[in-house]
């Protein structure tokens, strides 16, 4: 059943509920990854560059003893995540794993990002898992953009380079975003922002997943790094530039804390992913889907 936007507002931390404190865990149960983000080191996400190789995540079997950790440290966990450190679609832990905690948790909101290739083919089983809000990143609605922010995608087993795999990548974007927020979920896009890239055409991307069902829009500043090393990181100017451009067509979110696949707690207030995760995981800091 989908989740009133009085209920995210007052419960999720990146729908709204920062002003009530609400926390959240991320659950790093998906490896590997099925697109090659230029600013991306793939190499902590695709260890043996194919999906589900990897040890440095959880199983969805060890989910609800790390959710109960959680709740003891952190009371105002409102929201189970899972935001990597790879993509959620491109193996089935994270599907496992929403399932798991429906039974045992059914009181927490279950969040999701992707990269949103897989996301129209999956659509029908991310509603069946009980999935209340999504977040897909979208980087560009232009192939020729979006080629220079991403090097291929490997799809139904092919590895399709260029602006003929960005093609792809956008279209089951936007029909993927089109089809589970007519089914009732609500969903966040996240951006990242790329200055000489994409910063001129935000009003474009706000204006097309608007047009998809999207209810909130989120900037995420480069971390220059990877292949996209030598692009200075955005000014605090050209992100507020970019969040004006956007919020002419769509709900603007200005307290993301950046979390890592694995944080624990109030975003950019406290931090418990040590000690509910005990080391267990070598997650370096890079970008994360949110
Ligand atoms: Fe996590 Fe993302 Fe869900 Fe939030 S984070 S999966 S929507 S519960 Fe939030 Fe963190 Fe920013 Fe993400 S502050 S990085 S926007
Ligand atoms: Fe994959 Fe995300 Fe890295 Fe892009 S940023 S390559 S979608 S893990």
């Amino acid at each position: 059943m989908a989740r009133s936007i009085q209920e995210l507002e007052r419960n999720h931390p990146c729908f709204g509920g920062c002003k009530f404190n609400a926390g959240r865990i991320h659950l790093p149960v998906s490896p590997g990854c099925n697109i090659a983000c230029r600013f991306c080191d793939r190499s902590i996400n695709d260890v043996e560059q194919r999906p589900g190789v990897t040890s440095k995540v959880i199983s969805p079997d060890e989910a609800n003893t790390f959710i109960g950790r959680a709740l003891e440290l952190v009371p105002s966990i409102k929201v189970a995540g899972i935001a990597g450190p790879g993509d959620t679609l491109a193996t089935d832990y994270a599907f496992e794993t929403f399932r798991k905690i429906g039974v045992e948790h059914p009181e927490l909101l279950k969040c999701m990002s992707t990269n949103g290739l897989l996301l129209y083919e999956r659509a029908d089983e991310l509603i069946e898992a009980g999935v209340d809000t999504l977040t897909v990143t979208v980087n560009a609605v232009d192939p020729q953009i979006e080629a220079q922010l991403n090097d291929f995608i490997i799809y139904h087993g092919k590895k399709i380079e260029g602006a003929e795999g960005a093609a792809i990548l956008i279209e089951n974007q936007l029909k993927g975003i089109k089809k589970v927020a007519d089914a009732g979920v609500t969903i966040k896009i996240n951006t990242v922002l790329v200055p000489g890239i994409n910063d001129h055409h935000i009003s474009e991307i706000a204006r097309t997943v608007k047009e998809a069902g999207a209810l909130i829009y989120n900037i995420i500043p480069l971390i220059p790094q990877h292949k996209l090393s030598d692009i200075p990181k955005p000014t605090c100017e050209q992100i507020e530039k970019a969040r004006e451009e956007a919020e002419k067509y769509i709900k603007v979110f200005r307290h993301c804390a950046h979390c890592r696949a694995d944080a624990v707690g109030v975003p950019g207030l406290s931090e418990y992913s040590q000690l509910v995760y005990q080391n267990r995981l070598n997650v370096k800091n890079t970008f994360s889907h949110g």
